[in-house]
């Protein structure tokens, strides 16, 4: 072994540190796509605003320039330049250029690997090609260059600096983002505009050189502005937000509630500024609470009598929307990428601050108590009359061995595998896909008139409704609750459930593998589409995820050229088509399904090997489910500004 080279004990941490970093990005900064190339932004900016949180920094400007270039800088008390005794080199330079040094979370205890905040800005420096930091401080810009993780200059002495505060700005390496080096906007002014309602004292910007425009993200109402901001869509149940901050054990809590009409609930939560996605302990103490405060106040004023049950943790949480939001000391989160807190002391203590803020809230507000105790209990009663609409339904289906629904024109073929289904808008185009369709693999289901809203029905009433029924049976899958979860506890993580499943979704009795959504291309098709969209993500989430679901693309045009007929799917195609033929043919505008006739249906529509579908994946729902909320919900507000922004792009509107 005499040949081997021997590293000091530097060396080592030198070439675990950098060299790491570059060898295994992933590994630091989760990948090395959108995601990764967020997080180093996202790991500097959490860098300000840990001086934001010491009380040092008020403003953080970021500025997104050409070829990907990012700036970012704090006016807080700007990195330490002093020369360190132990490695004889400037701090700055040593949190530059030295794996977790700087770390200001609990330093070694600090899980790293996966690459979510907290790795430490040495681990942007890594993957830039070059990254320039100034130091404001002792009256002097202290500035140092670096490439690839490594200085190429001293730090310098460079000018004279006003105030105190740093400004690091860096280009991601194009070698190690192999995609491209721009910066996701959307997901940065998301973090940006979340930071400022978790640190409402500060004052964030982004410039972005693309349109030359700076944005502020200034939020001083905090938690309770966000959970406003979260309704900003939405009629709310009372005008401010409950809104309370207690601190015990050295475990800051800070909650904001505000209910909306809707029957959705939405709870965010944070630990040190961190979004858990997933949860964990601060999010089950509050619930806990939520529902136990919410009980006993409803008992106490006797809006809900000896005999009747408690509620539970669904009806107390439809129409919520809450924020959460601690601070602690070592906080442990479950999950490598921070998504679910996991620190059990943090339970204990936000059920108990919710508990005494929330009671002494409804103690004093008896108006907005009772609204809030009234929908809980509608909730319940709608719970209730579901469960037994879905008994009901599932032992129709026992004893009757599962009648398909009457209008349903099945296919001969019984492997699913090889089946798809049609649901067809109308009776009229129902007919036309039944004549059209390959009888032995295509099933058609028509849905007559407008389908029952899901997002403003109550699962009993949903249930009610023959078209939904008809649906139900036919996929044969059964639907789950309207959160998705299909255990047989129902969604209660608190126990507070009364342990009976009302129904149960299971993708393995689906008879179709594909569902296809056929509808008129105008506005009442795109209505009809996204509420049956919504209905199948609020009771059948899983066929989407599996990638069930798709969405047929009829044609708008059809072009007479001789005997033939030229199908077009918008104003661009058909301009094109008519400019190859020479602009003599009389064309025919669509208006819906039923003005084609079967032949036609089958060979732009239906046919698997001529038509064109789309598979509808969760972003799709999502964003239809937004818009859609905009402009079918109650909120006047949201709607006249969306129809005025797109008002341009909408050409030929058939109404
Ligand atoms: C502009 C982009 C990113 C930062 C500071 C300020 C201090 C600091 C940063 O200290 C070592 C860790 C915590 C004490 C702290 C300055 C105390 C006194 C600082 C940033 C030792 C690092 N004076 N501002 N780091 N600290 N801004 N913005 O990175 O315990 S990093």
């Amino acid at each position: 072994m005499a040949d081997e080279p021997t590293y000091t004990a530097d060396d080592i941490t030198v070439l675990e540190g950098l060299e790491a970093v570059r060898v295994r990005p992933g590994m630091y900064i989760g990948d090395t796509n959108v995601r990764g190339l967020f997080n180093l932004c996202r790991e500097v900016v959490d860098n300000s605003i840990d001086e934001v949180l010491a009380g040092y920094a008020t403003h953080i400007d970021v500025v997104l320039q050409e070829e990907g270039v990012v700036s970012v800088t704090d006016d807080g008390r700007g990195i330490p330049v002093d020369i360190h005794p132990t490695t004889g080199e400037p701090a700055v330079t040593t949190i530059m250029t030295k794996l977790h040094a700087g770390g200001k979370f609990g330093g070694s205890g600090y899980k790293v690997a996966s690459g979510l905040h907290g790795v430490g800005v040495s681990v942007v420096n890594a993957l830039s090609e070059w990254l320039e930091v100034e130091v404001y401080r002792d009256g002097k810009v202290h500035f140092q260059r670096y490439e690839k993780g490594k200085p190429v200059t001293p730090l310098l002495v460079r000018g004279k600096a006003k105030g105190t505060g740093t400004k690091v700005t860096y280009k991601p390496d194009p070698t190690i983002f192999t995609h491209s080096v721009e910066i996701d906007r959307e997901l940065l002014t998301t973090r940006l505009r979340e930071l400022s309602f978790l640190n409402p004292t500060a004052v964030i910007t982004l410039t972005d050189y693309k349109t030359g425009k700076t944005e502020t993200f200034q939020n001083k109402g905090g938690i309770a502005a966000l959970v406003q901001y979260l309704n900003r869509q939405k009629e709310t149940l009372h005008r401010h937000p409950i809104y309370f901050r207690r601190e015990r054990n050295d475990i800051e809590v800070e909650v904001a509630i505000q209910y909306n009409e809707g029957l959705n609930d939405t709870i965010v939560s944070f630990a040190n500024n961190i979004c858990t996605v997933l949860g964990g302990t601060h999010e089950s103490g509050f619930k806990s609470a939520l529902t136990s405060v919410i009980n006993s106040y409803a008992r106490k004023n006797n809006l809900l009598k000896e005999k009747d049950p408690n509620l539970i943790g669904d009806d107390v949480r439809e129409g919520l929307v809450a924020a959460v939001s601690i601070k602690m000391q070592n906080p442990i989160f479950e999950s490598q990428d921070k998504k679910r807190l996991g620190s059990l002391e943090a339970e204990g203590i936000v059920r108990s601050i919710v508990q005494e803020g929330l009671s002494e809230f409804l103690e004093e507000n008896p108006q907005v108590a009772r609204r809030i105790v009234a929908k809980a209990i509608a909730a319940a009663q709608a719970r209730i009359a579901a469960k037994k609409a879905a008994e009901l339904v599932r032992r129709k289906n026992a004893l009757e061995d599962s009648t398909l629904p009457g209008k349903l024109a099945d296919c001969s073929e019984k492997d699913p595998k090889l089946c798809e289904l049609f649901l067809v808008e109308g009776d009229s185009a129902g007919g036309s896909a039944k004549q059209g369709r390959d009888r032995r693999t295509q099933a058609v289901l028509p849905l007559r008139g407008k389908i029952i809203n899901v997002e403003k029905n109550r699962l009993d009433k949903i249930l009610a409704n023959e078209e939904i029924r008809a649906m139900i049976t036919a996929l044969g899958t059964g639907i789950a609750d309207r959160h998705g979860n299909n255990d047989e506890n129902g969604s209660d993580e608190n126990g507070e459930s009364d342990g009976k499943s009302e129904s149960k979704f299971d993708i393995s009795r689906l008879r179709y593998d594909r569902l296809i959504l056929l509808c008129d291309a105008d506005v009442d098709g795109s209505h009809i589409r996204t509420l049956l969209l919504t209905f199948f993500f609020r009771y059948m989430r899983p066929l989407i995820e599996a990638g069930h679901v798709y969405i047929a693309k009829p044609p708008l045009f059809g072009i007479q050229h001789g005997k033939q007929i030229l199908y077009a799917d918008d104003e661009q195609e058909r301009d094109r088509l008519l400019k190859e033929i020479g602009r003599r043919a009389h064309v025919t505008r669509f208006k819906g399904l039923g003005e084609m006739n079967p032949e036609q249906l089958r060979e732009t529509t239906m046919d698997p090997e001529k038509r064109s579908l789309m598979k509808v994946s969760l972003d799709d729902v999502i964003e239809a489910d937004r818009i859609f909320s905009i402009l079918m919900g109650d909120a006047v507000e949201p709607r006249k500004d969306f129809i005025t922004a797109h008002a341009k792009e909408v050409t030929e509107l058939d109404i």
